[in-house]
């Protein structure tokens, strides 16, 4: 019962962008959405004829351009780095870019220059797609990293979204697409079985259960398989919600908000979508009211969010009143812990909406378990997709069979990624004998219903998720270490009303640092430190305190010393 089987084997010799866009591979290929991609802001859509055309001119274009051939060199060869807020275009890049044998590694849209560079390097790639708004930021990271200026391209947003005074000659998925449209078509990829299991589609960045983030190495296969796993999990709920008496599929229209460099905006949001032929309403960056509006003029049915954005919707009822938010129907939450009384307020506000959690990782290539429309139970993160296993295990590695055990969830699924890029160490410690090591700790509890639910009861690795981003403590860390004022450090999460948690630092001060010097201006002049080198989501906003020393024994875990630094009283011994 915790291992359906996927009505096939997700295809192991097909890109994405075939299994997508070829009609034999789905039963909802591109869909019934005449509009799969349809821009938030200004109501520009393109039709599925016009993504096809636009993959396959952009895929020429590139080819040119870059001197790229599908079938010479590996996708390693051909990396493009994506470093933009969502656009119409973003995915249809990757698919592009898919038909040119390469690989997208997308980067958060609120990336300093220098957290860029390091994924720019890390990442190895050729050429870097951003947007007017971001070009300053993109143009310094992409010189520090070797990229010459004539590799970086321009993904359009809408001309109000662009500073004023921001222009560029940089060339655009519109001129590669017109220059496309002239060129010679492509040879096609020939790919052999198993092909599509391993190469990399998408190159996305996570710190896993410790350290700096990484490179996770996302097949196409793996893509495929998520994609295939999500659409049969809500065949069931499709099926209700087919008009009563026809065989005619429906379709609806989907918020496309969330950040399509990050795991759920990417796989969830727009492919699964895509897939069940929905038309995805893309949104440049959050703004609320821009939000409201977008979902009362698109007449949209799902919203995918995160737990901070259904906070604000439980905070400001009177704004909701003056939007017409009549054709939602559910709600998805993930990335980080929905608050079972946030559920039950957002619930008395929409008593029709369904509110349903996810929950994945990048690692796994998004969603392991999801709460079924008919099977809500706040707090729970839902039930296992087709064809994935889970295992609780003690912290020696024994299986925890009986309900409501905590221990840490461990995940089998055709979806779990090839590994971390260039880091066996990592490797070695995350995946082992099929199964992912997700640093989480769950139970699993039986419903009313009968149907077993998976609980996410807290986070076992070194990880703080601020508003669902990733920020790795490691990473922060290290930089603190390099303000003069700083002998050793700790970063910490505490729990924050609006963003679920922040960092916080707990910092020995370095012995040139004088008795006189106050320690508020102190704390302050280590906030700047990462203020002005890092985004925004990963500031110390939960405060810099000093202490004398970082309690540091090699047979207690990070975590362990870290909650010993948190609660001193608890853990003397
Ligand atoms: C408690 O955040 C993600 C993936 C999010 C996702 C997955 C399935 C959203 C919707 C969906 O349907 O990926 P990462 O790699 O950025 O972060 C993964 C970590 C997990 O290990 C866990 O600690 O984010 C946390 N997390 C959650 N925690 C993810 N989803 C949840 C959740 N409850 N529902």
């Amino acid at each position: 019962e915790w291992v359906p089987k996927l009505p096939f084997d997700p295809p192991d010799s097909i890109t994405v962008a075939d299994f997508l866009l070829e009609e034999h591979y789905g039963r909802h290929p591109l869909g019934y959405s005449n509009a799969p991609f349809i821009c938030g802001l200004t109501g520009k859509s393109y039709s599925t004829l016009e993504v096809k055309e636009r993959v396959d001119y952009l895929a020429r274009g590139l080819a040119k351009e870059l001197g790229w051939e599908p079938n010479k060199g590996s996708e390693w060869d051909k990396v493009i780095a994506v470093f933009s807020v969502n656009t119409l275009d973003t995915i249809p890049l990757a698919w592009a870019t898919h038909r040119l044998g390469g690989l997208q590694s997308p980067a958060n849209a609120a990336y300093s220059a220098a957290e860029l560079e390091y994924q720019l390097k890390n990442s190895g790639a050729k050429a870097l797609f951003t947007c007017l708004p971001l070009l300053s930021t993109a143009k310094e990271a992409a010189k520090n990293a070797g990229i010459p200026e004539n590799r970086i391209y321009i993904l359009e947003v809408p001309k109000f979204a662009v500073p004023a005074g921001v222009t560029s000659n940089a060339k655009t998925v519109d001129d590669f697409i017109r220059e496309g449209a002239q060129l010679p078509r492509l040879e096609p990829l020939n790919w052999k079985q198993g092909d599509g299991a391993k190469k990399t589609a998408f190159l996305c960045y996570s710190s896993g259960t410790s350290g700096l983030p990484k490179g996770v190495m996302i097949s196409h296969r793996n893509v495929i398989a998520n994609t295939l796993q999500i659409s049969t999990f809500e065949q069931p709920d499709r099926d209700r919600k087919r008009p009563a008496g026809t065989q005619s599929d429906y379709t609806e229209n989907v918020l496309g908000l969330l950040p399509m460099s990050h795991i759920y905006g990417l796989v969830v949001v727009a492919h699964s979508s895509i897939y069940r032929g929905y038309g995805v309403v893309v949104l440049p960056k959050f703004d609320f009211a821009l939000m409201l509006k977008a979902i009362q003029d698109n007449k949209i049915s799902t919203l995918f969010l995160v737990p901070p954005i259904i906070i604000l919707l439980t905070k400001n009822k009177e704004v909701l009143s003056k939007y017409d938010l009549s054709n939602v129907t559910a709600i998805f939450t993930g990335a980080a812990p929905l608050g079972k009384e946030t559920a039950a307020d957002l619930q008395s506000i929409f008593p029709n909406w369904a509110i349903r959690q996810g929950y994945g990782l990048t690692e796994t290539c998004t969603v392991v378990t999801s709460t079924a429309a008919d099977d809500i139970w706040f707090g729970s993160s839902g039930s296992i997709l087709p064809s994935i296993e889970c295992k609780i295990v003690t912290p020696e590695g024994e299986e925890i069979t009986g309900y409501d055990q905590p221990g840490e969830l461990l995940v089998k699924s055709p979806a779990v990624v090839l590994g971390y890029l260039k880091n066996d160490k990592a490797n070695k410690e995350t995946f082992q004998d099929g199964f992912m090591r997700t640093g989480d700790e769950a139970v699993i509890r039986k419903a009313p219903s009968g149907v077993e639910h998976l609980f996410i009861t807290d986070r076992i690795k070194e990880l703080i998720k601020v508003k669902g981003h990733q920020v790795a403590p490691a990473e922060l860390e290290a930089h603190l270490l390099t303000h003069p004022a700083v002998n050793d450090c700790a970063v910490i999460q505490v729990p924050d009303d609006a963003a679920g948690e922040v960092p916080k630092a707990f910092v020995v001060k370095a012995p040139s640092v004088g008795l006189e010097e106050n320690d508020r201006v102190l704390a302050r002049s280590i906030q700047k430190h990462v203020e002005e080198h890092k985004a925004k989501y990963k500031w110390i906003t939960g405060g810099v305190e000093f202490i004398n020393e970082i309690p540091k024994s090699p047979s207690v875990t990070k975590r362990n010393q870290k909650m010993a630094i948190a609660n001193p009283a608890e853990h003397r011994d």
